[in-house]
């Protein structure tokens, strides 16, 4: 429970951070970035988030934690070298907040009051959010797209019934989990369900995003089998702090 404490405490003393890894697309042009919060303690200098969004996650800390992500993304997203450059952000959602009832009119009330381009923003849902309410959870998904905003359903593959979902869910990216990217150039069986993810997202008009490339021969597995999809991984970039990413994007051509 100190964690607990001391993260309730860290959101207003200002110890969260937003570190952003970039999206590429085949020619290695950057195409957006993941958000990915950090925490900067005190004393135990920068906490990734494994080691503390699953705490969270126990109790509605996490509505507090993703509230203050979503609203400093929102502004950072706002700033011009975005929409100048069609650069998108994508942020995770965990389940307890996208399910409050005014999660959607409190992002509307976000990107407005941070003029941010909602066609720019993507959430990153996981499959467990849609499993307890699935109609509220597709009624909302409905809600952000009228107000452009995209949802991506990340760690796909993993889950138990993603192929069925992806029938139901009005959601417009798949996000490959890393364990298959990993291995498909070297196991037989990992590569199969690689390119059985791939002819499911084309064949339902779906963006894809292949998560965890780490080597040449990763990427060159996906670039062979399907040309227009995004690269996400230690190959192109780790994740970084935002102020540092934007000054990098000023520079690239
Ligand atoms: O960086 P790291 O591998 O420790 O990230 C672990 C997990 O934390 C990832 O699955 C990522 O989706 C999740 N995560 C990172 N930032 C956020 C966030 O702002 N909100 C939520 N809900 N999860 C996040
Ligand atoms: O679950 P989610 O996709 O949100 O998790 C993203 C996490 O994956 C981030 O914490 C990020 O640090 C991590 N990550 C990003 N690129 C790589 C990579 O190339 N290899 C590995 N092992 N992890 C990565
Ligand atoms: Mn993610
Ligand atoms: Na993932």
């Amino acid at each position: 429970f100190r964690v607990e404490r001391e993260l309730r405490h860290a959101i207003g003393a200002g110890e969260l951070r937003l570190h952003l890894q970039s999206q590429v697309d085949v020619s290695g042009r950057v195409t957006g970035a993941e958000v990915l919060v950090r925490w900067q303690h005190p004393r135990d200098g920068l906490v990734p988030p494994g080691l503390f969004i699953p705490i969270a996650e126990e109790s509605d800390l996490i509505v507090s934690v993703g509230g203050w992500v979503l609203a400093h993304s929102c502004a950072l997203l706002a700033q011009p070298v975005f929409k100048a450059r069609g650069l998108r952000l994508s942020v995770n959602l965990s389940a307890r907040q996208f399910r409050q009832p005014r999660f959607v009119p409190q992002l509307r009330a976000l990107l407005a009051a941070s003029g941010a381009d909602p066609r720019l923003l993507t959430l990153e849902v996981t499959e467990g959010l849609v499993i307890d309410d699935f109609d509220d959870a597709v009624a909302k998904m409905h809600e952000l797209a009228a107000l452009g905003v995209d949802i991506s359903l990340d760690d796909f593959g993993t889950g138990y019934s993603s192929l069925a979902y992806l029938k139901r869910l009005p959601i417009q990216e798949i996000k490959i989990d890393r364990s298959f990217v990993r291995d498909a150039p070297t196991n037989a069986d990992d590569g199969v369900l690689v390119e059985g993810i791939l002819s499911v997202a084309r064949h339902f008009g779906l963006r894809v995003v292949a998560e965890g490339v780490e080597t040449q021969a990763q990427a060159d597995f996906l670039r062979q089998r399907a040309p227009d999809i995004v690269y996400q991984g230690y190959l192109f970039g780790r994740p970084e702090p935002d102020a540092q990413w934007l000054e990098a994007c000023q520079t690239w051509k």
